[in-house]
């Protein structure tokens, strides 16, 4: 492993490890959900995590200037003192780097509002495979220079370069978020809901679903109490950037949901804690999910309006393949993303279910998913484990073109071999 703490030293190790045609695997905060820094055998660890000071920030410019190993929840509190707001926001933000979220696109709670790593992105720092420095550490929001590399980057899972440092677009601190926890007649009036509170002028900036089964997870460890129905079939947790008339229009949008009984029951939160609480449940969901041990797990997301009609087609599917096993669908509604769970029969472990059936459920949602126009891997990218997904499901012409890029940005092969592109 190296542990670089300068942009000209990662340059440094890249080119001995061009020279040397040694495999580099850039590694973050390893919170991936894919493999993507499980380093083959006889590569070299690129440790980022000396490389993470908060270079600048500069509200006037609405921006932050970080190194790639600076913890993304250390960005944010950053922003914080500056009165500012760094939308990134997923459950591994203690832990994840921004070099990492970036190399992965990360999405998250806010994507709906912010977007993705890649939108709110404004400049990079690189080092190329042949150990190069490229600086394109701009700070604005129209930049029309040729080609977009950065995108090139961002999402590329190291496969490409090496992220160094990076501008980060911050946004004005709403005057408050405002947060409620809501129980959903179905599944499938998630979106409605959605575009209800959007109609009513509400600025959503997360909207994520407990699917069938999804609180009562999240309540399992008996670490918190249901704010509301927990038997509901579904239910949301709802968060609007407010300024001093939101809360109104958030309640009076509610109370018309209630009368027109696409919701049974709802809770605003009253304080910061009691909006801490909620988003605890979010958190509760996925920690529910990891000690259950799940037998698949797929990050898909497909057109907002067809949400509905393909949570119905994967349970309708499941039906004849499931047996036991629980289906837990969970997460970002509001970006048509989300995260659908099959865990082992209550008391099973995941090496009981039968064989195959994680295969056939992969199978069902992502070409369900791909059939709608939608993705088979959201937000978690492709890493070592879905790389088979990415030859099957994918355009070849598409495929033929990141071969292209590939082979343009790493033509020795030495950029995390083995993820995205062979
Ligand atoms: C989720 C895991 C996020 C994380 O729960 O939304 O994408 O970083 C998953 O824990
Ligand atoms: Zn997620």
């Amino acid at each position: 492993m190296a542990r670089p703490s300068s942009t000209a030293e990662v340059a440094h190790v890249l080119r001995i490890c061009a020279e040397e045609r040694i495999g580099v695997v850039p590694l973050g905060g390893a919170t991936g959900f894919v493999g993507g820094t499980r380093a083959p055998q006889g590569t070299l660890l690129l440790s980022m995590a000396r490389m993470n000071t908060i270079r600048a920030i500069e509200p006037a410019n609405g921006c932050i200037e970080v190194e790639a190993g600076c913890l993304l929840a250390n960005a944010q509190a950053a922003a914080m003192d500056a009165s500012m707001s760094l939308s990134l926001s997923f459950g591994a933000e203690g832990s994840a780097q921004i070099g990492g979220a970036l190399a992965t696109n990360a999405g998250g709670f806010r994507a709906l509002r912010f977007g993705s790593a890649r939108d709110i992105c404004l400049g990079i720092e690189a080092v190329t495979s042949d150990g190069a420095i490229w600086n394109g550490l701009r700070k604005v929001r129209k930049d029309n220079t040729g080609y977009d590399l950065k995108h090139l980057l961002i999402g590329s899972e190291g496969t490409l370069a090496v992220i160094c440092a990076a501008v980060l677009r911050l946004d004005p601190k709403p005057v408050q978020r405002i947060c409620a926890v809501v129980a959903l007649q179905s599944e499938g009036v998630t979106i409605g809901l959605l575009r209800q509170l959007q109609g009513a002028g509400a600025v959503v900036s997360a909207f994520e679903l407990f699917g069938e089964g999804g609180l009562a997870l999240a309540l399992e460890d008996g670490s918190a109490m249901a704010p509301v129905n927990v038997d509901a079939a579904a239910h949301a947790l709802i968060e609007i950037d407010a300024d001093a008339g939101s809360r109104s229009l958030l309640e009076a949008t509610l109370a018309k949901a209630l009368e027109s009984g696409i919701i049974s029951d709802a809770v605003v939160a009253q304080s910061e804690a009691q909006r801490a609480r909620f988003w605890q449940l979010r958190e509760a969901t996925t920690d529910g999910i990891g000690r259950a041990g799940w037998i698949a797990s797929a990050d898909v997301s497909v057109p907002l309006g067809e949400l509905a009609a393909y949570l119905s087609d994967i349970r309708e599917g499941l039906k004849q393949e499931a047996g036991a096993a629980r289906f837990i669908a969970y997460g970002h509604a509001g970006d048509g993303n989300l995260h659908l769970n099959l865990l082992p029969a209550k008391g099973e472990t995941p090496e009981q279910a039968p064989v195959g059936l994680d295969a056939r459920f992969y199978r069902l949602c992502y070409s369900q998913a791909m059939r709608r126009s939608g993705s088979f891997s959201a937000e978690h990218g492709i890493g070592r484990t879905k790389m088979s997904a990415l030859a099957h499901y994918l355009d070849p012409v598409e495929l033929a073109l990141m071969k292209s890029v590939k082979h343009a940005l790493d033509p020795l092969g030495i950029m995390n071999p083995g993820v995205i592109i062979d």
